[in-house]
């Protein structure tokens, strides 16, 4: 079957079954032990869901193949890789894109290069019938023609993407602003506001940077505060490069339609009232979230619970982890979020609002004797926080709702208390209040420690 190569969305194969060693533009070529039948199998696969369909193209040895890829999916872009070289455009949802994959004589597979389709299982099987066994080539026993990585074979030990922590801060680096402004809206109001997906670089720990995809181009995403009965009603546009969504946990709403996700150029509305108290999560819920909520996705609604004391120094601090690609470091080298090690929760930072270490360059501050209220939202992906101010005591601390201890009295009315750490799981969130009484530097860290060792550390300056 003949197919017109200026045909729009076209990609050629650039070898043939004899071509070797393997070329990145013909991955099936083979050792050239079979010879190229002279025919073409052309095969419609639709793009859907995470997946393809059909997930198995089966070609005759010796056959070229041409596949014409439809995005049947509504919400996402997808596309169609055999290699680094040998790849379809991206795919708008509605859209369609042919690809000349070239004589094939080995099996393999291809896969969608956006981030996490390929572990979400969008692999396209190609079986050569009669062919020869995977991975031949004229040079050696191995596929070389595939560049891409195998799910899996990284991240196990931890930081392996070069990433250097713990690189001096440049003298115009600026820490994301920790405080949380006074609640000045009286209760019952209506929160307008829009919140725009970008994808946008920025540093994840001074002097790394990382492709991250974003909330109003910022991690952590705004803050939100209100009271317990007012409404937010939010617009989520979409100016990503694939799909997005949003999650709040601060109200209670039917999932199917608030939180599904939209295209890119896509929009949508998303209001709620906040009936209950908490530091709550929200996030991108597009699958695969722990690539999405990695990436940078992740904001925080402050509901502040009624008669709560006006303080002196309120923060808020939002752990969250940074998995990072082979390789991360340069601005200009940056590259998305690693899902295969989001996948496999090993972080190669951890952080406070979205920043290795950006609180011991740029330090929190408060003055002797001065109450401080830090509020903490552990907003993983996969981590939680076991919050510890060193040198302090809390002699508040609420969680999830309510106070496990307030100015030393709990629940039962035993007086004098005092706690060491507010321990969150993933997602939950609290406050903490202190007083320091001498001057000194203090650092705030998740007790967990190899976790504060990856940048979960800070410095509360007190003069
Ligand atoms: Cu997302």
């Amino acid at each position: 079957m003949a197919v017109d190569p200026s045909a729009a969305g076209l990609v050629t194969a650039g070898g043939t079954g004899t071509s070797a060693p393997a070329d990145p533009k013909a991955p099936f070529a083979g050792s050239g032990a079979i010879a190229p039948t002279g025919a073409t199998t052309t095969v419609r696969v639709e793009a859907r869901d995470m997946s393809f369909s059909p997930s198995t193209v089966s070609v005759p040895a010796g056959n070229r193949l041409v596949i014409e890829l439809v995005n049947v999916d509504t919400k996402s872009p997808h596309d169609l890789a055999f290699s680094g070289a040998l790849k379809t455009q991206r795919i708008m949802p509605g859209k369609s894109a042919t690809i000349d994959v070239g004589v094939v004589t080995t099996s393999g597979e291809g896969w969608c290069t956006i981030v996490g389709h390929r572990q979400m299982g969008m692999v396209l099987e190609i079986v050569a019938e009669g062919g020869e066994a995977p991975g031949t080539t004229a040079a050696s026993g191995t596929n070389t023609g595939t560049s891409a990585k195998t799910p899996g074979t990284t991240g196990a030990t931890g930081n392996d993407a070069g990433m250097r922590l713990g690189q001096k801060a440049s003298a115009d680096f600026r820490a994301v602003d920790a405080t949380l402004p006074p609640l000045t809206t009286p209760a019952g109001t209506v929160h307008t506001l829009t919140l725009t997906v970008e994808e946008v670089v920025l540093e994840v720990s001074p002097g790394v940077w990382q492709k991250r995809w974003t909330y109003n181009g910022q991690v952590p995403a705004p803050t939100l505060h209100g009271r317990v009965g007012d409404t937010f009603e939010v617009t989520l546009v979409n100016h990503g490069s694939m799909g997005h969504s949003i999650d709040f946990h601060a109200g209670e709403r039917a999932p199917d339609e608030v939180m599904r996700t939209v295209p890119p150029g896509g929009t949508l509305t998303y209001r709620f009232t906040a009936s209950r108290a908490g530091i709550w999560m929200y996030h991108c819920s597009t699958m695969p979230m722990s690539a999405h909520i990695a990436a940078g996705m992740h904001g925080a609604v402050v509901i502040e619970p009624d008669g709560l004391a006006p303080v002196a120094r309120s923060y808020v601090l939002e752990q969250s982890e940074v998995y990072a690609a082979p390789g991360a470091g340069a601005r200009a080298e940056a590259s998305d979020v690693d899902a295969d090690k989001a996948a496999a929760n090993t972080p190669d930072a951890v952080t406070f609002n979205g920043i290795a270490n950006q609180y011991d360059a740029r330090p929190l501050t408060a003055r002797v004797g001065e109450r401080v209220r830090i509020w903490v939202l552990a907003a993983g992906p996969n981590r939680g926080s076991d919050f510890h101010v060193v040198g302090g005591q809390f002699d508040t601390v609420w969680s999830e709702g309510g106070y496990l201890l307030r100015a030393g009295t709990d629940a039962f009315g035993s007086t004098g208390g005092g706690a060491q750490v507010l321990s969150l799981g993933a997602a939950q969130g609290g406050f903490i209040e202190l007083t320091l009484t001498e001057p000194g530097n203090y650092p705030f860290v998740t007790h967990a420690m190899a976790d504060a060792e990856k940048g979960a550390h800070g410095i509360l300056e007190v003069r």
